[in-house]
């Protein structure tokens, strides 16, 4: 090994704990990683993915050139090519569509495969300015985010940090042991401290071994759970009146709708007994420096929007947010601390082209005839994998006459049916901007090595196909460093919010805490949280049963702690880890089908058939069943995995994929 130094680095993943890494590299190899002990969240220990990044960064399995498919479209055989004749086969072919059809015909397609701002954002301005239709990127927690506006309005959120000073913690609909690592270390801390921790989920995650207690509720039934909670604290006269007066709006009127939500109703509807949940509000109300932490899993329903708005009220009415380290926890960004419209670039945009939800790819490309899309261009995401109504995505994908571009890292599912594959880098391989949507670090990264074989970032890639279709304006004739010191020199508010010491940090590459503002300070129109809105469908929070299938099982989508999405597949260790692809079922649900542990199961709805391994455990809601992580075809029994029994129906606000919101039924095979 050649002299070695430890550099800083920004791990890219989709997770909110936006990890500091410190990086072992003699400048050309990954030799260690390890977590940054300076970085203010991360305080030195990543998740086991992240320990050996090395092992994906120099992985066999990266692609190291552009290839052309040579085989039928889904069986991954290609001949390698070089980026000139890679770049010229897409830019001749674009040219033809757009001169016959118009861009709209081709379509992009990505999501947080890096969430690192240059190289998340950057494909808006390249597709923005060749008129390509749009692409709604709303998979994962816009209706949370839909949710929160709909009572607290965009008001930044805390930090997990404080969680070790909260003494009632209720994790609400969040596996934050497998996917929030340093939550789960501040819930720890404060466990040491004396807190009382309630997980509320519809089965017993592995974060179950941090709860006092686990609610076991229905799917999609917690905005009732919530709205119950209220009505007792409201008729035991535990309501902070003094918090409602001085920062809420349309209390009086919010608590006037409460009548419906009784114990008795309650416990029918989540299944949770009616004596826990008057002991969770009872606590919750009474505790000095109360805390709810929001997952997105409760929002993936049809519901979901309004679930979230709904168990906001909890925090409100008990005044948690007014109370040292107490409100909520789970609507946190720092991403608003880097000037993102420099790197999306909307005035390149120049009329209005449509827009088609990526969780409703599957009939994009199968049905749309207005014009149909044509060309695909796929980077930073794996709809093959990822995306509901797989078969639907599956089927489109084979299409001949569909011109699919894939730029991936690794020979996903999804690169498998691309006419071209281009060759993406890794987070090492280049520098960008980090921020998280789990607390509000920020920091700023360098390259460690230099990209790998023939690999290009996201960046260097849009440049290049920019330069090809003739576009002339700068943006596209700059390197990655030069964008991102241009982002840099733009100031935002926040940034300029910073000491001059920890301006000076950021600018050597360290991670920095932008300042929290007052928990009270709510950014609706008001300044106060906003019980009545008068302008939504419904006006006030309220319960709305969730439109989900007819079939007996509530099927919910959940993470998985070894892996992230579809991410680290590569990662054979991780992968093993795992397990095979299993569907958890409650023990009475499994006994009354016949169905016993470790059997193979049939499970269907209306899309499709899709067999598993049966898990069968008591601690699961009655008539949930869960199907945790994201699946390849190759590691599946019968070729499918559990998005093939995910409808393309989006939730009540935000226009996100009702991932959690679906029906199915079961048997032995
Ligand atoms: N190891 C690992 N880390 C990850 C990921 C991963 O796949 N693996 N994914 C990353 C991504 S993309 C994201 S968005 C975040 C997500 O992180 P969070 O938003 O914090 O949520 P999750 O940990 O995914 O947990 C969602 C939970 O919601 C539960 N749930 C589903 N429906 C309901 C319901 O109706 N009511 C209640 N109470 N609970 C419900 C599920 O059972 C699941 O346990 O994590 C990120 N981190
Ligand atoms: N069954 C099921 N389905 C789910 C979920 C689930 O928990 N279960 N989770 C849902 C959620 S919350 C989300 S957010 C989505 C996630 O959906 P995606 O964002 O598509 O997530 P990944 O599966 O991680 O795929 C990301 C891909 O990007 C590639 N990549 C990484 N870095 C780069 C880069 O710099 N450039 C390029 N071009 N490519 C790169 C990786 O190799 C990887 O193949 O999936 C959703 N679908
Ligand atoms: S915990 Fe999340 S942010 Fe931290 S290293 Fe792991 S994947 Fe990255
Ligand atoms: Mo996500």
């Amino acid at each position: 090994m050649a002299q070695t130094t430890w550099k800083r680095s920004a791990c890219p993943y989709d997770c909110p704990d936006g990890c500091g890494l410190l990086v072992e590299t003699d400048g050309k190899c990954v030799y260690r990683v390890k977590g940054d002990p300076d970085h203010p969240v991360t305080r030195g220990f990543v998740c086991r993915k992240m320990q050996h990044y090395e092992r994906t960064v120099h992985s066999p399995r990266r692609i190291p050139t552009p290839l052309r498919r040579v085989g039928e479209k889904g069986k991954g055989e290609f001949v390698p090519i070089s980026w000139e004749e890679a770049v010229d086969e897409i830019t001749t072919r674009w040219k033809a569509l757009i001169a016959a059809y118009g861009a709209e015909v081709i379509l992009p397609y990505s999501y947080a495969g890096t969430e690192h701002q240059i190289q998340y954002g950057c494909g808006e301005a390249f597709f923005g300015r060749l008129g390509a239709s749009r692409l709604e990127r709303t998979i994962c927690a816009k209706a949370k985010d839909a949710g929160f506006e709909q009572i607290i309005g965009a008001t930044p959120g805390q930090n997990p940090r404080d969680l070790s000073h909260c003494d009632y913690i209720i994790i609400w609909g969040s596996n934050v042991t497998a996917t929030w690592i340093h939550a789960h270390s501040e819930i720890l801390a404060a466990k040491k401290n004396g807190a009382h921790v309630v997980l509320i989920d519809v089965y017993a995650t592995p974060a179950a071994a941090l709860a006092d207690e686990v609610l076991l509720v229905r799917p999609g039934t917690d905005a009732f759970l919530a709205l119950a909670m209220d009505r007792l604290l409201q008729q035991e006269g535990r309501l902070d009146r003094a918090f409602l007066d001085r920062h809420t709006l349309g209390a009086a009127e919010f608590l006037a709708t409460l009548a419906p939500y009784t114990l008795e109703a309650a416990a029918q509807t989540t299944a949770v007994p009616k004596e826990t949940i008057a002991s969770v509000a009872r606590g919750f109300a009474a505790a000095r420096s109360p805390v709810i932490l929001f997952g997105a899993g409760m929002s993936r329903h049809g519901n979901g929007a309004m679930t979230i708005r709904c168990v906001t009220t909890l925090a409100a009415v008990t005044g948690a947010f007014a109370k040292p380290f107490g409100g909520i926890i789970g609507n946190a960004s720092s991403s608003a601390a880097y000037r993102d419209d420099l790197v999306t670039r909307p005035d390149f945009q120049q009329r209005r082209v449509r827009s088609i939800n990526m969780g409703q790819i599957g009939s994009a490309l199968t049905e749309l005839n207005d014009p149909p899309i044509l060309s695909l261009y796929v980077y930073s995401s794996n709809p093959a994998s990822i995306a509901p109504n797989q078969s639907a995505v599956l089927r489109g994908l084979r299409r001949e006459d569909l011109f699919t571009v894939v730029h991936e890292r690794f020979l996903t599912d999804t690169a498998k049916y691309a006419d071209i594959v281009l060759p993406a880098d890794t987070a090492m391989e280049h520098g960008d901007l980090a921020a998280s949507y789990g607390n509000l670090c920020i920091q700023k990264t360098d390259p460690v090595i230099a990209p790998l074989g023939e690999s290009k970032s996201n960046f260097e890639t849009f440049a290049l196909l920019g330069r090809a279709m003739g576009f002339t304006e700068d943006y596209f004739h700059q390197t990655n460093e030069e964008l991102k010191d241009a982002v840099l020199a733009a100031p935002t508010p926040w940034r300029e919010r910073l000491s001059a010491g920890a301006k000076e940090q950021f600018a050597q590459g360290r991670a920095v805490l932008l300042p929290q503002d007052d928990p009270c300070a709510f950014a609706t129109k008001s300044g106060k949280l906003e019980f009545l809105r008068p302008e939504l469908p419904h006006p006030l929070p309220c319960y709305l049963p969730d439109p989900s299938g007819s079939y007996p099982l509530r099927l919910v989508v959940a993470p998985h702690q070894a892996t992230l999405n579809s991410s680290f597949s590569e990662r054979d260790e991780l992968v093993q880890a795992r397990g095979p692809m299993r569907l958890i079922l409650n023990a009475a649900d499994a006994a009354a089908r016949g169905i016993t542990d470790g059997a193979v199961i049939d499970v269907w709805n209306d899309l499709a058939h899709v067999r598993f391994y049966a898990d069968v455990r008591s601690n699961v809601a009655p008539g949930a069943v869960v199907a945790e992580g994201v699946y390849s075809a190759e590691q599946s029994l019968n070729g499918l995995t559990v998005n093939a029994l995910l409808s393309d129906a989006l939730t009540d606000g935000g226009r996100a994929a009702t991932l959690c919101g679906n029906t199915v039924d079961a048997a032995p095979v």
